[in-house]
């Protein structure tokens, strides 16, 4: 087997954004695209050489081509093991934990998350680090500018290794073994949960209904509820991964899941309703009679995690992107424990989770995690759930409630403004950065503006500084409205608009979300002027 180093040119369009480099498929279907990237890791992140890599892929078109690709670039750049999904399947979170397992240099992961797939939908690679977490923003922009300036790749000619036989093969010098992509993940769960008290609830009645959106999520919601919980096989619905995720698009929202917000709210719905996306590191949650918005899911997990076996006692810490809502820092005060708030993006939860100051962590955009892995994991959180109903009786419904009695409830939504022209996106914010110093001491209503600037984030564990990560008016606790820009569109800009509003005592449980929200969307309205800027009357999505 040959190592050839081929020439090539330059794209110049190869930066990463919030997770990861993603493109259309058509754009990495272009000659020498993959190949380019790829290199351009090898070139950087030298300490591959001579280590394990860990390679996997959430199953989507192009999936397999861009694994075989990897593994015989990785063997030509000294890779000296690879260990890879069966199938070219492994879950975000599931990648992630392998990395630590196996104590690999690296992963590289080819997802493009919850974007739809197919030959006309997208694709991507992430590229996390030992340790398990996603390349800082200081590694992927070397990456990038490796790969504006290379003029060779190297590959092994004429591999092809069997993806579906699980165990040993060889590439030229490089060991490859292709793993069972559930069973070490798996096993990580059972570390952490009651899986006795979950066979239990099921045993008694309790009903899940869980929703792999034809995603890489089937075979590990399959292997966990039915297999490992004795749930019944109707619990998990898509449950087998296709090409194109069969024709869908993976998010797991209200507007990409209505479906089973439509279930959750039939009369004689499951007791716990869920879903993950494309690479399976979100998750949503419906009770019966109710959404729980990302923000409260980690607040209630947040507040009941020492009831999980796997973290009886050893609450450290807890983060929250800062678009999320702050329900979580009520918990946080309340159990006397230090609460974070770091930029969009799940990387800067890890150098906090690495220092052993972070235990549950989470973002508004469906994502919660804990210091089990260094990505967000949607199973995980649906297990989390479930190891709740099991230990407390209660309902979805009864814990909400009684979350919101004693801390006080946040009404949330986003509202998304998908494919602007960029220019216009990036005028709407340069507006209101600039309109920000003078918005200070204005009177809304009952409400004043108490704080108006740009977020930026000192790492407390490293000093690096992340600026620019969205333009936020608070209304001291009382409300804030936050804008800022997409990192993971692969068309035109998206804005995003946080609207967030805390009430307590009985407003806590009086309103309907968008009822209580509207007052705000107004203010919002006559301070941003997104409609009258960008021609757009309403938004796109609004989950
Ligand atoms: C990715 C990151 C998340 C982040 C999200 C934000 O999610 O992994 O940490 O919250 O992007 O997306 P945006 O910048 O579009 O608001 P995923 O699930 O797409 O990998």
């Amino acid at each position: 087997m040959p190592i050839r180093e081929i020439p090539t040119r330059p794209y110049q369009d190869q930066k990463s954004g919030t997770a990861g480099l993603r493109k259309k498929v058509a754009v990495f279907q272009q000659p020498h695209y993959l190949e380019n990237f790829l290199q351009s890791i090898f070139d950087v992140e030298t300490s591959l050489r001579g280590a394990t890599l860990i390679i996997g892929g959430d199953g989507r078109y192009h999936n397999r081509e861009a694994i075989q690709t990897a593994i015989a670039m990785a063997a030509a750049n000294g890779v000296r093991k690879i260990i890879v999904g069966q199938g070219g399947i492994l879950s975000t979170p599931a990648a992630s934990h392998l990395i630590r397992l196996h104590h690999a240099a690296g992963g590289l992961l080819f997802t493009a998350s919850h974007n739809p797939a197919g030959p006309d939908g997208d694709f991507g690679i992430k590229f996390n680090i030992a340790g398990g977490g996603q390349a800082s923003e200081t590694l992927t922009g070397k990456i990038y500018e490796q790969s504006t300036q290379l003029t060779r790749y190297r590959i092994v000619e004429g591999t092809s290794l069997d993806l579906d036989r699980r165990g040993a093969q060889k590439i030229a010098d490089t060991d490859v073994d292709v793993v069972d992509s559930v069973e070490d993940y798996a096993r990580l769960q059972q570390s952490l949960f009651d899986f006795d008290r979950i066979r239990e609830w099921f045993k008694k009645g309790g009903r899940l209904r869980f929703d792999a959106m034809h995603a890489v999520t089937g075979p590990y919601a399959k292997r966990i509820f039915i297999e490992q919980l004795g749930a019944p096989e109707t619990s998990v619905m898509n449950g087998c991964p296709l090409e194109d995720f069969g024709d869908g698009h993976p998010d797991p929202n209200l507007i990409y899941a209505k479906h089973l917000y439509d279930l959750a709210m039939s009369a004689d719905g499951p007791d716990l309703i869920a879903a993950s996306d494309g690479d399976g590191d979100r998750n949503m949650i419906l009770g019966r009679g109710l959404f729980i918005s990302p923000g409260d899911s980690l607040a209630m997990l947040a507040a009941h995690l020492d009831k999980l076996p796997g973290y009886k006692g050893r609450l450290k810490g807890l983060a929250r992107s800062m678009p999320t809502c702050r329900a979580v820092d009520q918990v946080a005060r309340a159990l006397g424990v230090e609460c974070h708030e770091t930029p969009t993006g799940w990387k800067f939860f890890c150098n906090l989770l690495d220092a052993g100051r972070l235990t549950l962590c989470g973002e508004e955009s469906f994502g919660t995690s804990s210091s089990h892995t260094r990505e967000k994991d949607g199973l995980w959180a649906v297990l989390a759930w479930l190891n709740i109903l099991a230990v407390t009786g209660m309902s979805v419904q009864q814990i909400a409630q009684a979350h919101w009695q004693r801390f006080g409830r946040h009404y949330y939504a986003r509202h998304d403004y998908d494919d602007l022209p960029v220019a216009t996106a990036n005028a709407v914010m340069a507006q209101l950065k600039t309109a920000s110093p003078n918005l200070i001491g204005q009177h809304h209503g009952a409400w004043t503006i108490s704080q108006a600037d740009e977020f930026s984030y000192t790492d407390p564990i490293d000093g690096s500084v992340a600026t620019a990560q969205g333009l936020r008016i608070v209304f001291g606790e009382a409300a804030r409205i936050i804008l800022r820009l997409s990192g993971t569109g692969t068309q035109g800009a998206t804005l995003r608009l946080y609207l967030e509003r805390y009430e307590t005592g009985v407003d806590a449980l009086a309103w309907q979300n968008n009822e209580a929200l509207a007052p705000l969307a107004i203010i919002a309205d006559k301070l941003i002027r997104i409609a009258e800027q960008t021609g757009r009357k309403t938004p796109s999505v609004i989950t």
